[in-house]
């Protein structure tokens, strides 16, 4: 076997004991009071899912099994000392529990670029199918579709498996989307944005640099924002609307392609992944209308406020959970003021960030005034020559898929069952506060 999914069994199984062992002897335990306007506003701070991968803290932010996002730039595996983190190495984290040495690493990236190589060629027959002008989000979720029908995990279901096993063809699976998954969003880029010109995989390259390498984009800066771009939007707990997505269709022992597509559905709302995209909509926008490349803070304010006032959100500002700017914010924004700190977007972004929390505090109603992640990434890529925006959320939903994807084979490996919560309706909801 395979000396990752040897070291995955030999993790996960007195894991999954203990969820065993919990279920059975503490199943009746009250954990959590939950009140009527956590129900009905989205289940907010509700308990409700297992998640092992990562961990969101309001104040704080993301920790990746532990690990804040400065200390995996410290700690993961890198091309070399200057670089970012490479994505295979959070992988490989959030999967074991364990860091990974280079070792672990070159051993991914090898399998990705091996695994990469079977996409049949009907995928491309039904993303050339679509219009080129349909969203790159549809192109990217109907290919992933398409590649379901290598799944492995239904055939060997099919032929007949013991549910402990389930795991081991949902890691195959994953392994073999998550290989795949550049090639395809690359090959979309390229088919509607550089009239289907389109650039062979190198397999010598990391994930992340082949990904650049694939686009078009082949400088050693472009790889090295790919790497933190894949990396810090990895994973983000259980509850983002990708990550439940992802597992509630999973627990349908759906297989990997249908639940990872399930998730990138919601992946395209643009009060989730598509806001990358509806920044660059807002400011360019925003300079249009004041008429100015480089609008003020004055300027800016005026326009967020309008923006409030016709009842629309501020792309890229606020979070369900985050009280505090969102450390993948902050980690762009040190990025780009370290290495081009005079770019114009750069520019446009720290002064948006200067003005609109205040904005957003005015209305007293906006729990966290604060940037997400979403508020630079597009003004990041813009600034290194990727200014198709369109295409943003693809580059999300690609490194979206090591988080989610992990969790998919985790909550097989603890055997979770399928997920079916109570639904009441009005009725029920008034009787419980009318005497
Ligand atoms: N602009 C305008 N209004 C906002 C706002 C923003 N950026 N953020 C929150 N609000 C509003 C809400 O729409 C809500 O208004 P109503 O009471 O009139 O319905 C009110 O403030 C309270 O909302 P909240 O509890 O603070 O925030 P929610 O948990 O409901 O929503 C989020 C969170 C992210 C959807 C919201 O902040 C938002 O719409 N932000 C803009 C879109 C965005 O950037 N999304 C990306 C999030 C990160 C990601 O998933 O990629």
């Amino acid at each position: 076997m395979d000396y990752i999914k040897q070291k995955l069994l030999e993790v996960a199984v007195p894991k999954a004991e203990k969820v065993r062992k919990l279920v059975k002897e503490h199943g009746d335990q009250v954990i959590q009071k939950v009140t009527m306007g956590q129900v009905l506003t989205g289940m907010k701070g509700m308990v409700g899912l297992l998640t092992c991968t990562s961990k969101l803290d309001a104040e704080e932010g993301i920790r990746f099994r532990g690990y804040s996002i400065p200390e995996l730039k410290e700690k993961l595996p890198k091309i070399n000392k200057d670089d970012e983190p490479l994505p295979e190495g959070i992988f490989y984290l959030m999967l074991t529990g364990e860091l990974p040495t280079d070792e672990d690493a070159k051993y991914i990236s090898e399998q990705w670029a091996q695994r990469a190589q079977g996409i049949p060629s009907h995928v491309y027959d039904v993303i050339e199918a679509l219009p080129k002008d349909a969203h790159p989000m549809i192109q990217f979720n109907t290919a992933i579709l398409a590649m379901s029908t290598q799944s492995q995990f239904r055939k060997a279901y099919l032929v007949g498996m013991d549910k402990k096993d389930y795991w081991d063809p949902t890691y195959e699976g994953v392994m073999d989307l998550i290989a795949r998954l550049p090639i395809i969003a690359a090959y979309i880029y390229r088919r509607v944005f550089h009239n289907g010109n389109h650039i062979a995989a190198d397999p010598s390259l990391d994930w992340a640099g082949n990904l650049a390498h694939m686009m078009g984009h082949d400088s050693v800066e472009v790889k090295r924002l790919m790497r933190l771009y894949m990396l810090i939007h990895s994973d983000h707990e259980g509850g983002n609307v990708s990550a439940h997505t992802t597992h509630l269709v999973g627990s349908a022992l759906s297989n990997p392609y249908y639940s990872f597509a399930a998730g990138m559905n919601g992946l395209a709302g643009p009060l989730h992944g598509m806001a990358n995209q509806d920044v660059m909509h807002w400011l360019n926008k925003m300079k249009r209308e004041i008429g100015s490349e480089d609008p003020t803070e004055e300027q800016i304010k005026k326009y967020a406020e309008e923006t409030l006032s016709k009842g629309r959100v501020i792309p890229g500002y606020g979070h369900a959970v985050l009280r505090k700017t969102d450390p993948r914010f902050q980690v762009q924004l040190d990025f780009a003021n370290k290495y081009i700190p005079d770019a114009p977007y750069i520019k446009l972004a720290n002064r948006i960030y200067n003005v609109v929390p205040d904005v957003l505090l005015a209305t007293g109603k906006v729990k966290n005034p604060w940037p997400n992640v979403d508020a630079i990434s597009g003004s990041l890529l813009t600034s290194y020559g990727i200014t198709e925006y369109p295409i943003y959320t693809v580059l999300f939903g690609v490194s979206r898929s090591l988080g989610v994807l992990t969790q998919l084979i985790w909550d097989r490996l603890y055997s979770l069952p399928i997920e079916r919560p109570k639904s009441q309706n009005l009725q029920w909801f008034l009787d419980q506060v009318e005497d």
